[in-house]
């Protein structure tokens, strides 16, 4: 996984909102009024759902959901990356009654990429996955999606396909006909950023040809322990695969969403439910509409001596956001409008530090599709404790009328040291 290279670090969870702009007397922490006099609650860190969902969210389709699970199995085990079956169908009961439509990665990419027909994109895709080789996915996570009318992408280490507990060749020709994929996952499940250039030619150009052996087209690469850099990419583009996918962190509170810019198709984010995930954090990842730019972005420019643009984590994964260190850097996201109208974009961004908490307000510059765009700040949430205090809070742009189809905005740092963004909300 590309790490982080930042060096702020939030100590803490509880967090102090000061709002710097419009702030009537007598606020309490967790508690203000923004800009236009709505009440502005608290952002927990991470956590979703900070505003009730508006009916019309599926409108616009940013980044998009995606499940992956390492294994369903009967009963509880020692493995915290298992859970049980109850809990996969909850789970997946819940997306479904969120209106959730399951995909695998290899009909979501189509549709992404007009080789089939927009209209069979789901109003809410979720990607979904099984990293698991075993006959366990076939006895018992594949019967409940059957339950739910869902497919699944799966993916094989191929080392593991000879063992006797391995799902045999004829049952995943079974699932692949049913509609499920099947995905590459390495031949033997190392970290492939450690490997030299021959031992990653094992894992992935001779896992494809593998499973190519079995009569598998094995379109798609799904990298183990989600870990990934630029060598591992090109080995996995150069090996003839179309796509593949990481993870957000080592469990769903990390996030990880897909994207459809075609510029991601090897860096493909995706949530990580494990035995310890709640079901509140499954249901604020499922109810979470926002575009997180750090799974979304495109980089357009990236100079200077302060950093590379590459997502960073705070406190323990909880938290994932886009720090663009250096004057010039600067990044695009992509988000597809279904239905045309005035959509609002607001933005979750560092806005300063302790000491000036909105002096990095003039640091960011927005254009939409092109055109140049102001934004209002709005609400300040402060980490607090902290060794250095960044002062969170939204920017909004102007209003803006939208036609049906793909959108572009990008955000430039104008200085040193400012720019650090969350997520991107775009709502009628
Ligand atoms: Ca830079
Ligand atoms: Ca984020």
């Amino acid at each position: 996984m590309a790490s982080g290279s930042w060096r702020w670090k939030v100590a803490g969870s509880a967090l102090l909102l000061a709002c710097a702009e419009a702030s009537p007397e007598g606020l309490t922490p967790g508690q203000g009024v923004d800009a236009g006099g709505q009440s502005c609650q608290d952002l927990p860190l991470g956590a979703a759902g900070d505003r009730p969902v508006k009916a019309g969210w599926p409108q616009v389709l940013g980044t998009v959901h995606c499940l992956d699970y390492d294994g369903v199995v009967p009963d509880t085990t020692d493995d915290p990356y298992v859970v049980t079956i109850e809990t996969y169908r909850r789970h997946l009961q819940a997306a479904k009654a969120r209106g959730f439509a399951a995909l695998t990665m290899e009909k979501a990419l189509e549709i992404a990429d007009g080789k089939a027909p927009w209209a069979l994109m789901p109003e809410r895709p979720l990607l979904l996955f099984s990293d698991v080789t075993a006959q366990v996915f076939a006895d018992h996570a594949a019967p409940v999606l059957r339950e739910l009318g869902y497919r699944a992408t799966i993916g094989l280490e191929t080392a593991i396909l000879p063992q006797p507990w391995a799902m045999s060749i004829q049952t995943l020709k079974g699932l692949e006909a049913e509609g499920f994929e099947i995905a590459s996952h390495s031949h033997s499940h190392v970290d492939l950023t450690a490997l030299s250039p021959a031992q990653l030619e094992v894992e992935v150009d001779g896992a494809r040809a593998i499973l190519q052996g079995h009569g598998f087209e094995a379109k798609h690469y799904i990298y183990p322990l989600g870990a990934w850099n630029a060598a591992v990419v090109a080995r996995v583009e150069a090996a003839g695969h179309l796509a593949a996918r990481a993870t957000g962190s080592p469990d769903i509170r990390g996030g990880g969403f897909a994207s459809f810019d075609p510029a991601r198709r090897f860096k493909l984010g995706c949530a990580l439910p494990v035995a310890t995930s709640t079901d509140a954090e499954v249901l604020a990842y499922l109810d979470d509409r926002r575009i997180q730019v750090e799974d979304a972005f495109v980089t357009q420019a990236d100079g200077g001596a302060n950093g590379t643009i590459e997502p960073a984590n705070f406190g323990a994964d909880t938290f994932r956001s886009l720090p663009l260190h250096d004057a010039g850097d600067s990044i695009r996201v992509r988000f597809l409008v279904r239905r045309g109208g005035t959509y609002h974009l607001r933005l979750r961004v560092k806005r300063g530090t302790s000491a000036a908490p909105s002096g990095a307000d003039a640091g960011y510059r927005y254009h939409l599709d092109g055109a140049a765009m102001a934004h209002r700040p709005r609400c300040a949430t402060v980490p607090e404790p902290s060794l250095d205090t960044v002062v969170w809070g939204e920017h909004d742009l102007d209003a803006t009328d939208l036609d049906p189809g793909w959108h572009e905005l990008v955000v430039t740092a104008l200085t040193d040291w400012s720019v650090v963004i969350d997520w991107l909300d775009v709502s009628p």
